[in-house]
């Protein structure tokens, strides 16, 4: 679909409109009385979400590439259909394909409360098919109000199980990485992916001062970013999602990436609700799985 009709078909005044914003980079650009926020139709990744009068939420570094078939450092990438190196094969992409390939807008919409809501839909092909042979639909719903709702939708067309891992990979904007504190994870095991893999129990809230990659496990509960610096709390809430990852790539991490900047990796810490490692998901035959997640700000 050209850019023009796909602003014939789904453009909504006062919503949404789309732009080319690079070659072959196609954004929804959505305005309304509650905010701000750009979704790439590449990976249906929300790129960026400001609510009005509120510094970003979500992070996207200043040294993001949009670029075909390239990943967007910061926003929200989709990982799908699984989390982290694939199972069997090295050659295939960490994080899954979902967020490097094409997906369509399927639905646009102004709500009653001037709320944007907006359905994609991965465009399959033979080179997603050779990578997951599974007949399995994914949808991105995207709702921008006083909140910022995403849901992931996947849905098993097949006749046999299969087994899924996925996560939205959210990067969050904060004032500095050491006046942060993420509540919400006190008691929960995690995988520790710094240095030699081990299983440890998270004791308090966390703070960071060095690299952290965890994978929290059997957890269903909201997460708070309490950033003393912007005089906020960012609320994570979902549902469908039973592992929370926690990710700063610190400096020499950062540095290796090329995308972060110099010191990129102070701005940003990733709360990603996901299904990794223990829990997997099992999509049975004809059943439908939704990761939800609703992020919202709170005054500290
Ligand atoms: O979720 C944390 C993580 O798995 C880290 O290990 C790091 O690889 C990060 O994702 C970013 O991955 P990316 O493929 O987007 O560079």
């Amino acid at each position: 679909m050209t850019l023009t009709e796909l602003n014939q078909r789904f453009a909504i005044s006062n919503h949404v409109q789309f732009k080319e914003i690079a070659d072959g980079i196609i954004i929804a650009e959505i305005s309304n009385q509650h905010g701000n926020c750009n979704i790439t139709l590449q990976g249906a990744h929300v790129a960026t979400w400001q609510p009005r009068g509120q510094e970003p939420v979500i992070w996207l570094s200043p040294y993001a590439k949009f670029a075909p078939g390239k990943s967007i450092r910061g926003g929200v990438p989709i990982c799908w259909p699984w989390f982290g190196p694939h199972a069997t094969d090295a050659k295939l992409s960490g994080h899954g394909y979902a967020r490097t390939v094409q997906w369509e807008v399927l639905e646009t919409k102004a709500l009653p409360d001037d709320t944007t809501f907006l359905r994609f839909g991965l465009v399959e092909s033979d080179a997603t098919r050779a990578q997951w042979p599974h007949p399995s639909p994914a949808q991105l719903e995207v709702t921008i109000g006083k909140t910022l709702r995403i849901t992931l939708i996947t849905q098993n067309n097949s006749q046999e199980s299969f087994i899924l891992g996925e996560a939205l990979h959210t990067y969050f904007n904060i004032s500095d990485v050491a006046k942060m504190k993420i509540r919400g994870l006190e008691g929960c095991d995690y995988l520790d992916k710094v240095g030699e893999p081990a299983r440890r129990t998270q004791q308090d809230a966390i703070v960071i001062d060095s690299e952290v990659d965890r994978v929290y496990v059997d957890t269903e509960a909201d997460c708070v970013i309490e950033d003393a610096g912007l005089k906020r709390a960012i609320r994570i809430a979902k549902s469908g999602s039973r592992s929370t990852v926690v990710w700063n790539p610190w400096t020499e991490k950062a540095n290796k990436m090329g995308d972060f900047g110099e010191h990129g990796y102070r701005g940003m810490v990733c709360v990603e609700s996901a299904n990794a490692f223990d829990n997997l998901v099992t999509v049975k035959p004809g059943e439908t799985h939704r990761l939800v997640v609703e992020y919202s700000l709170e005054a500290i």
